[in-house]
């Protein structure tokens, strides 16, 4: 199914499909001279056609779950764009010849994210994303050793750059006078750009769509290292086993499900659930492997509480009831040496404290010095973003309650700040900004078998969960159930989103038998079942406020 309504109301004239397919256009040659005339300082990699039904896998993924697959007919470029000192960063851009005059933007995960920009070409957009200039995820630093030039590129400097030389090319592919739209989706460190961007120039993106941001840098690369000390070192009298993940999730479910109001699996409240850890005490009768010593709920304890250090400093939020699912495999883990070496790569790398650095040495003062280095400034950490609002941009944030990863409570934390820092200004944050906190959503996308809560709203990295040539929300392309076709909505038709419905299906990989569809409420209301009909429609629900 295409847009055809949006679509029909743009006044693109002067371009047609065979335009851009024609092999002079297609070409390294082509992009290069409208780089050229534009002064720009980058070298065209390489330029191909894809045809309709095609792939392109520019990184030799050996799996198709790793590239886009079943593309619309498309040209695609990679650009090598020349940075400050030695430092560069690639540009990728997919131009799908059934455009439909806007832009997306895809944040980077471990270099260009290929996957998410044939997502959005399948809409019809120009699809963008970078490199951020160096190779790999954001787990290792070890690029960033000696080179401040490219940590200011991940931080922010290389998404500007990106911006404009996309919109550059898609005025000169398409013979336009560039995108009438632009849009900018990320989850998690792709959240943190799309904010950083939008904080630093808020006039290159019309809509920002941020999952799971983890935008508070400094502070949230310090609390993963922590989360894992809470655990370390291993097998000592304190580490929560293995074998307690699963019984602390059944519990807390059992506790907290029925307090939001509906016993359906699903914590749509956490923050109002009062838990009692002391259930799974042990006593002298308990088995060991399923029950909590005192030194054990300690742990738990720190677990759930904020990070609050010297002088009552707030430091970062807790993870919410309800996401222990994801913590043997996340940041919380067993306290084993190795978990621990994987959050050191912004300690050590990026703050340049080098591998002397050990978890036992964080304290309030390494809190201090990264709030002081702020590398790269990377921390999207701006709350007046006023300047943004007054430009006509729309702000779309969401997170999952039950994400492990990157608390919740930071999402909420900014947009509470950010309401109060925009309203001496003359801005109303619910005209430009909303918060969508997804029940029982882990990190990004998924959900605690045992929760089963609807989660898809064909945000960054959702539909590849499906597979890589899927597209929006199978069965249901509308504003109500896709977050990029509300956002448009929104900024090209001011029709804001007071709910967005999430989708869970019997099978993902099939997406094709729904099992349950609810309203995600915008913050600070929470959905509540009407009483009658089946709670797995979601037109039997509506939002009310949570206070
Ligand atoms: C992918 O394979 C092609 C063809 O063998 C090669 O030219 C290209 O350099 C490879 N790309 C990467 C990132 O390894
Ligand atoms: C890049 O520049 C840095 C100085 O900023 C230098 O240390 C490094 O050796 C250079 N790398 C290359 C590949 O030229
Ligand atoms: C280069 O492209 C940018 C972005 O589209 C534009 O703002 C600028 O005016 C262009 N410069 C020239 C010399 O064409
Ligand atoms: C902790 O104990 C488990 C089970 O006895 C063992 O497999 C693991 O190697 C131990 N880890 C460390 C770091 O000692
Ligand atoms: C002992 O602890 C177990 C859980 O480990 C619990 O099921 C049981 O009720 C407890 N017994 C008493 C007497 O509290
Ligand atoms: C904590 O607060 C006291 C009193 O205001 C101040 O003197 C001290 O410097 C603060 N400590 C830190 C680490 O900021
Ligand atoms: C980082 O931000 C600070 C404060 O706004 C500013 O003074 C500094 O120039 C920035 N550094 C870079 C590399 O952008
Ligand atoms: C704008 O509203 C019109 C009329 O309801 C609708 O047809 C169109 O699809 C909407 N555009 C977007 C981008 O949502
Ligand atoms: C989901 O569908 C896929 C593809 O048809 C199938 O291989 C898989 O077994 C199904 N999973 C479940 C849990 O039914
Ligand atoms: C991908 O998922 C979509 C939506 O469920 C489906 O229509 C399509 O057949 C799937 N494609 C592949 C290659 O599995
Ligand atoms: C940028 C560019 O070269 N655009 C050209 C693409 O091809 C069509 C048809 O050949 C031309 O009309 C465009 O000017
Ligand atoms: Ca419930």
């Amino acid at each position: 199914m295409r847009l055809q309504a949006p679509l029909a109301a743009l006044p693109f004239v002067g371009f047609t499909a065979a335009a851009a397919l024609s092999s002079t256009n297609c070409s390294a040659a082509a992009f290069q001279k409208i780089i050229d005339a534009n002064g720009t300082q980058a070298r065209v990699e390489w330029a191909t056609y894809v045809p309709a039904g095609g792939s392109l896998n520019p990184l030799n993924y050996t799996s198709a779950t790793q590239y886009p697959t079943g593309l619309p007919e498309s040209c695609a470029v990679q650009v090598n764009v020349a940075s400050e000192g030695n430092s560069s960063y690639l540009v990728g851009v997919i131009f799908p010849s059934d455009w439909n005059g806007r832009m997306l933007s895809a944040a980077a995960g471990g270099g260009i994210n290929w996957v998410d920009m044939g997502t959005g070409t399948h809409y019809g957009f120009a699809a963008v994303s970078s490199n951020l200039g160096h190779v790999g995820i954001d787990t290792a630093g070890t690029w960033a050793i000696g080179r401040p030039e490219a940590v200011i590129d991940w931080g922010y400097r290389a998404w500007h750059g990106t911006t404009l030389l996309a919109k550059l090319l898609v005025a000169g592919h398409y013979s336009s006078s560039g995108p009438k739209y632009s849009y900018f989706y990320g989850c998690s460190t792709g959240g943190r750009q799309s904010m950083k961007n939008m904080q630093e120039y808020p006039d290159d993106y019309d809509g920002i769509i941020a999952g799971a941001p983890a935008w508070w840098t400094t502070h949230q690369q310090l609390w993963n290292l922590k989360q894992t000390t809470y655990q370390a070192p291993a097998n000592s009298s304190h580490t929560i086993p293995e074998t307690m993940f699963s019984v602390l999730a059944a519990e807390v479910l059992k506790q907290c499900d029925p307090q939001d109001g509906l016993t359906d699996t699903i914590i749509s409240n956490p923050q109002g659930c009062v838990f009692n850890p002391l259930t799974l005490a042990c006593n002298a009768t308990s088995d060991p492997s399923t029950c909590l010593t005192a030194d054990q709920l300690t742990t738990l304890a720190s677990i759930y509480s904020d990070w609050i250090d010297t002088n009552q400093t707030f430091v970062y939020s807790h993870v919410f009831l309800g996401s222990e699912s994801s913590w043997l495999e996340g940041n919380i883990g067993l306290g084993e040496s190795s978990t621990i070496d994987q959050q050191y790569w912004f300690i050590r790398d990026l703050m340049g404290l080098g591998d002397s650095f050990v978890w036992q040495d964080l304290d309030f003062e390494t809190v201090e010095l990264a709030d002081k280095l702020n590398p790269g400034n990377a921390t999207a950490g701006q709350y007046d973003i006023s300047a943004f609002a007054d430009r006509g941009g729309k702000f779309i944030h969401y997170h999952g309650l039950s994400d492990s990863y990157v608390s919740p409570g930071a999402s909420v934390h900014y947009y509470d700040r950010a309401s109060s820092a925009v309203k001496p200004k003359g801005v109303e944050v619910d005209d430009f900004y909303r918060l969508f906190l997804i029940p029982g959503m882990e990190h990004c996308f998924n959900t605690p078998t045992d929760m089963n809560a609807p989660w898809y709203i064909a945000g960054a990295d959702q539909a590849s969960a499906i597979n890589t040539s899927t597209w929006s929300v199978p069965g249901y392309k509308d504003a109500k159930h896709d977050v990029i076709l509300a956002m448009m909505a929104w900024v090209e038709n001011g029709t804001a989103p007071e709910e967005l419905v999430a989708t869970v299906w019997k099978n993902i990989s099939t997406a094709d038998e729904v099992s349950r569809q609810r309203p995600v409420c915008k913050y600070p209301l929470q959905a509540k079942y009407t009483g009658h009909g089946d709670p797995d429609e979601s037109a039997n629900w509506g939002c009310e406020g949570l206070y």
